[in-house]
Parts: C-alpha cells; structure tokens; sequence
C-alpha cells in the first residue's frame, strides 16, 4: 500500500501504544445468552422512534460468537493494544447481587485469547449499557447506582487483574448524563436537566469509589482511568457574549468532569451557573476527596471541536426559558457522515490545553475516527480515503500536541469495526473493518491497511 502520511507522524515515539476500540453493546449481540440481563439499551431501543430504522443490539456484530475470529483479525492489523467494555448486565444480571460466572467467563477468554496473541488488553468498566433493575431504581441520577458500580467493577477486576494491565471505570460521562438523562438522545431518553447534573455526581462518585476499590486489591503495574469526550470549544468572535457562551459550554462539558477529578473540586463558574437554573450538584461531605484520588492515565475520546456564540441568529441572548444562548458557530468545514465538522487543529489544542491546565497526568487517545459513505466494491473492499485522511491529520494532530509539551502516549482508532452506532443504528459506519450485516464478514478497508503501515513504520519494525 502506498504510503502517504503527514510528516509529524514520524515524530512519534517508537514506544507510543497503539490500538483499536470496540464497546460491548456496540459489537456483541447475544443479549439473551449465558444469563446476561437487559440493560438500559436493550429497553431504549425499543422505544418506537428512537433508534434509526428501528435498530438494536440483539445481533451486532455477532462478536460474542465470534470472539477468537476477531482477535485473530486485531492481531493482524499490528495493534499492540484491544480496548473494549466489559457489558455489566453480563456479569451482574441485575445489576446487585451474584456474579453471574458464564458471563464472567467470556471476557476471561477474551484476555487469554488476546494475550495469546501479544495484544494487551485494555478494560472498560462502563459503556453505558446500565442494567435496567437499576434504571428503574433511579438509575444515574441515584446515589445508590455509584455504590453498585463500584461492587460490579471488583468482580471484574478480581476475575482479570492477574492479566489485564490498564482499566478505565467509566467511558464519557458527558454522554451518559446529559445524552441519557438531559437530551433522551440515548439511554435511557429521559429529559430532565436536574437529573442529568444529579448522574453527572454520581458517574464520578462511582469511578471513585471503583477506582478506589480496584487500587487498594492492586498490585503494579496495574493503571487506572477515566475516558471524556472532549472538544476544543472557542468562541465564535471575540465579543463578551461569545466569551460567555464557550466557557459555559466548555464548563458544562469538559471542566465539570476535570476539575473535580484532577483538582478536587466543581469549578466554581459552573456551579454559579448551575445555581441560576436552580440546580444543585449533590456533593456530600467526602465525596470529592473518593473522586479526586490521582488516577495513571487520563483518555481522550475526540471527535470534533466547535466554536460559541451566546448571540441566536435573531439577536436574542436568552432562550424562552430565560437561560443564556448557547449557538455553535459552524467553522465552514468538511463534515463526516455524522455531520461532524474535520478539526485536526482543535484536537492539537484541546491536547496542548488539557496538559496545561491539568499537567502531570499522562493521556491516551481511546478513541478517534470518523463515519463516512463507504462504498465497497464487488470483492467487498472499502477504498476509504476519507477515513484514511481523518485518520491520517488527527495522528499528526496529536503528534504536533506532544511537540508542543502535550504528554500523549498511545491513540487507539475507533472503531475497530462497524457496529452498532446508538441511536443511529447500522447506518454509520466507523470501523477500519468493514462488517456485512448479512454475512458477518469483516473486510479490513484501506484504512486498516494504511494503519497497520503507520504502526510498523513509527515502531521502526
Ligand atoms: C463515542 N457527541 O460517542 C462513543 O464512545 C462510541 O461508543 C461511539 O460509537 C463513538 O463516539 C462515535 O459516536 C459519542 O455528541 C457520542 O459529541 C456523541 C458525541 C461524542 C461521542
């Protein structure tokens, strides 16, 4: 394969960590197997008019059964690292109680699977697929639910931590609260703003209290996280308003999560604006010391970056409920399939900010890619160059971020497949793979190809 990258590229380290992401609900269908319980997912999607064209994870990517084929196929693409989730409603059906041993024991194959074939496997605790005993117990928005994660999270660290090195607890919490309890765009679609910052404090507590758990039963060189989703959000012009708008924006999105991570406390900014909608966050005496224990590596999750206006396009600064405007400014970009803007910049100066703002915590990109219109050919191979163009600046976008002090250590494209996008069902695809719904074949697209290349050449082997 001709191999067309951009220069920054070969500044990258020969030790940087490279992978490939998938998340369990996302890829393993098989949601009646071995015990496993519903989660949040399986109940949303089948809320008529929530998922496009009907879609659900019942089959996925049929990953469950196809376990060994799929870590053969990440072995072949030279990645040393496999980042996936851990489905809890497999191994704790109801989301309280016993462990469930069967679906315990297919991530115990999985990691033996993956080490057999010199890829180190990479834990997620959550990807959002709550178990659904414990929405209609409150779910997020409960205290409680921070509490069970954290019994969930030691079951599966004491079946894996012999063998698996890195854990992340939680997987963008952003989206699990304001998508899931906020906006209804995802599990479980409810809309109340209250309920979204009230999960926002408890997705926290519960890495917390997991992470505190999982620290105290570890032994080196085992390493902890937490994955955002974070964007570069700027204002759209240099008028106060605008100012305004991207520091609520940013604060409600990136600070709220960091600040009481990294610094152990709400940044004071947001909290002012969350008191003028009467909403409080629900921080009990304590709590911010269990959330803020230094973790080993910070994931970033990027897909696009936005800038802020605090203007509407009529000229009102206040919406119908009186709360300030916030309007995303279009940079006049190339999107992706997704209608996401192309912002290699924003992701070198979100890098170079997080390691300013928040320096000494080394970061790993967990997930970077892009959908686009593939179109296979007659033998089902995807000549992707979009996604091989995406690919290939945001690589060199976190390249330049380390020449510029950013302490990055590894990316890891998303998706190693096509799967099951959410609330846009089949429709978008991520993957470097191509997956055939209808045959389950995966074909790795040229972007597969070319990435496997980019590996080989940085490592210098
Ligand atoms: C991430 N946003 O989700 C998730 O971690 C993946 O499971 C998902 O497949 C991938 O990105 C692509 O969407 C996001 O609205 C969902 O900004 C929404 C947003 C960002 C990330």
């Amino acid at each position: 394969i001709d191999l067309a990258i951009e220069p920054a590229i070969d500044t990258l380290p020969a030790s940087f960590r490279w992978g490939v992401a998938t998340s369990a609900y996302q890829i393993e269908g098989a949601v009646d197997e071995d015990g496993r319980g519903p989660s949040i997912w399986d109940t949303y999607c089948r809320v008529p008019g929530m998922v496009h064209n009907g879609d659900n994870g019942d089959v996925a990517c049929d990953h469950y059964h196809r376990m060994p084929e799929d870590v053969a196929l990440i072995s072949s693409l030279g990645v040393d690292t496999y980042r996936f989730s851990v489905a809890w409603p497999r191994v704790q059906p109801d989301g309280r109680g016993p462990v469930n041993p069967k679906g315990l024991a297919f991530y115990d194959r999985l990691v033996d699977e993956l080490l057999g074939k010199g890829v180190d496997p990479w834990v997620t605790l959550y990807h959002w697929d709550l178990p659904q005993e414990l929405e209609d117990a409150g779910g997020w928005p409960v205290r409680d639910t921070a509490y069970r994660f954290a019994d969930y999270s030691m079951m599966v660290f004491d079946a894996l931590s012999d063998r698996v090195r890195t854990w992340t607890t939680l997987n963008e919490p952003w989206c699990s609260a304001m998508l899931g309890y906020y906006e209804g765009r995802q599990a479980p679609g409810r809309q109340d703003f209250t309920a979204a910052i009230h999960a926002v404090h408890h997705l926290l507590l519960g890495h917390g209290l997991a992470l505190g758990r999982m620290r105290e039963a570890a032994t080196p060189p085992t390493e902890f996280g937490i994955t955002l989703n974070m964007g570069h959000a700027s204002p759209a012009t240099d008028s106060e308003a605008d100012r305004e708008a991207a520091r609520r924006a940013d604060g409600l999105s990136r600070r709220i999560y960091l600040d009481p991570l990294l610094r152990g406390h709400y940044p004071e900014d947001v909290v002012a604006d969350l008191a003028k909608r009467l909403v409080e966050i629900p921080v009990r005496d304590g709590d911010l010391e269990i959330i803020s224990q230094p973790i080993d590596v910070l994931g970033v999750n990027y897909y696009s970056s936005s800038k802020h206006s605090g203007v509407a396009e009529d000229g009102a600064v206040a919406d119908e409920d009186g709360h300030p405007v916030d309007r995303v400014v279009r940079f006049g970009k190339p999107v992706t399939a997704m209608d996401w803007e192309i912002v290699p910049e924003g992701f070198t100066d979100l890098l170079v900010q997080l390691s300013r703002e928040y320096p000494g915590v080394p970061m790993v990109i967990t997930e970077n890619g892009a959908a686009f219109e593939d179109r296979p050919d007659e033998s089902g191979f995807v000549r992707d160059d979009d996604r091989t163009a995406y690919l290939d600046s945001h690589i060199a976008a976190v390249a330049k971020a380390r020449q510029a002090g950013a302490d990055v250590r590894g990316y890891f494209a998303w998706s190693l497949m096509d799967n099951f996008e959410w609330s846009y069902g089949y429709d978008k695809r991520f993957g470097i793979v191509h997956v055939d719904y209808e045959t389950q074949v995966r074909t790795p697209k040229r972007s597969a190809l070319w990435y496997r290349d980019v590996i080989r050449r940085v490592r210098g082997s």
